[in-house]
């Protein structure tokens, strides 16, 4: 059984994410919140039982490094990926996080904007609901949060992943994306999802183009005005490579990632989401230092 040692005195803790059975995230320091893929693409075997056991080992592994969230999605939302059936999602999701649930108590997210798969997931023992439509594709989705009381992720998107990045146009991107969190924020009330469930989340790459994600990356702090936690997912995310052209493939910007996760930090990222889980913490370790 692998236990978050996060023992922080009381006058410490400036925000807090309440989870279920009396258990909390802290936000007095950066967290981490791990990618875990569940698609067939990202496990080198395609077979039932290994590819939930090796879901299962690299979620215990990011546990181990540091992650203080793992989060699990089981349909691809990068630029031009295609949807999965419903049932196709769930399936790939829900068995990975009942075995993880048997062997750590380390927080997880899930990663749909599908109420179902949502709905079986928290059943599972997922704690906290990652919607990157931010509640907007699935009317059934607002329901279970409130119904549910657990924590909800924000993201703003425009277009769709399959569209979303042909022609990205904005008039002001940072203006819009705070816009959008004050109207999201509004639906949530109306539904009876409390604030202090709400985590913010720009959507970098969604719908973005280079200049809007470093605009949006340089003024996050003016997303703290709305009293939630901001995330932020930059981790090997395309606008990286383009900083880099001669870099090669998505997986070798680590670099590029650890100064992205950096930069939102110190910009008021309260979450950051990565693949490289134990070099962020290391990183966000020296920010933190400096911080204090
Ligand atoms: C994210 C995020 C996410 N990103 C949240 N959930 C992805 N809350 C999945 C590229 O440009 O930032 N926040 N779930 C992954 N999506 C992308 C988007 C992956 C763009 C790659 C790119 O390369």
């Amino acid at each position: 059984m692998i236990r978050k040692q996060t023992l922080t005195k009381p006058e410490e803790i400036k925000q807090v994410i309440p989870l279920a059975a009396g258990r909390q995230l802290e936000l007095s320091r950066p967290l981490v919140m791990g990618i875990l893929n569940v698609t067939p693409d990202s496990f080198s075997d395609g077979g039932r039982y290994t590819g939930v056991e090796q879901a299962v080992n690299r979620a215990l592994q990011m546990a181990e490094e540091g992650a203080d969230i793992i989060d699990i999605g089981g349909e691809s939302s990068r630029p031009g990926a295609e949807p999965v059936d419903a049932e196709v999602e769930m399936h790939r999701v829900v068995p990975v996080i009942e075995a993880l649930r048997w062997k750590s108590d380390v927080c997880v997210s899930v990663d749909t904007y599908r109420a179902q798969t949502a709905r079986a997931a928290i059943d599972a023992g997922a704690d906290i609901v990652n919607d990157i439509s931010a509640l907007r594709l699935d009317t059934a989705m607002v329901e279970l949060v409130a119904e549910r009381k657990v924590p909800v992720v924000l993201m703003h998107m425009q277009g769709t992943p399959r569209n979303m990045q042909i022609d990205p146009v904005y008039e002001d991107c940072v203006r819009e994306v705070g816009d959008f969190f004050v109207n999201r924020l509004e639906f949530c009330k109306r539904h009876g999802v409390d604030k202090t469930k709400v985590v913010l989340d720009p959507g970098i790459g969604f719908g973005k183009n280079l200049s809007h994600n470093l605009e949006l990356l340089g003024h996050l702090d003016e997303f703290t005005q709305y009293g939630c936690p901001i995330l932020v997912g930059a981790s090997r995310k395309s606008f990286i490579g383009m900083l880099n052209p001669a870099g090669g493939s998505a997986d070798q910007r680590l670099g590029g990632s650890l100064a992205a996760a950096v930069l939102a930090v110190l910009a008021g990222a309260g979450i950051v989401r990565v693949h490289d889980v134990a070099e962020t913490v290391e990183a966000l370790k020296v920010v933190q230092a400096m911080r204090k």
